[in-house]
């Protein structure tokens, strides 16, 4: 087996790793949280990135914020998920990368962060980094 410290997976780039954002499930900043709700359900995710009109990174959400966020006294307060919005329920800390930052940083990242959001030189938007490709990445290393 390889040993990956003294290997060039490190300084690999991660743009050939990345989920295009096309591909990407996200919701916008403005959106009501039925409608994140919807988002997250039909994709499957636990949690999306949330982007402005700009497609810049905001943050993400989750489908346990969206469901303590209508969490009442007694019952779950349905009717709630339409007057509040995402930028109101959503995490503004979440990790990112510039597009020409190295693999080895999203190792470290991805130790505690499901996904890493990918940005351009601008701060666009331009996709994510899943745990599922970092490890797929490794395990490919060191099993050759
Ligand atoms: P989770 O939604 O918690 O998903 C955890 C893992 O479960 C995923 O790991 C993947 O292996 C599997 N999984 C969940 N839903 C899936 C689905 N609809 N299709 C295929 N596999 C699914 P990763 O692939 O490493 O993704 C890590 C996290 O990145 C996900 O956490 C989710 O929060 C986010 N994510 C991944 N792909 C996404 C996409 N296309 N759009 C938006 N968010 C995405």
């Amino acid at each position: 087996m390889q040993t990956l410290k003294n290997s060039q997976i490190m300084d690999n780039e991660i743009k050939e790793l990345m989920i295009p954002e096309e591909k990407v499930a996200h919701v916008q900043l403005n959106n009501p949280l039925d409608h994140a709700l919807l988002v997250l359900i039909k994709s499957g995710y636990t949690a999306i990135p949330v982007l402005d009109k700009d497609y810049k990174v905001c943050g993400q959400i989750s489908k346990a914020q969206i469901l303590d966020s209508i969490l009442g006294i007694e019952r779950i307060e349905m009717e709630r998920l339409h007057e509040i919005k995402v930028k109101d329920v959503m995490s503004e800390k979440i990790p990112r990368m510039n597009k020409d930052e190295t693999f080895g940083k999203a190792l470290t990242l991805s130790i505690n962060h499901p996904f890493v959001c990918i940005e351009d030189d601008m701060g666009s938007f331009i996709g994510i980094l899943t745990r599922r490709s970092i490890l797929a990445l490794i395990n490919r290393y060191l099993r050759k």
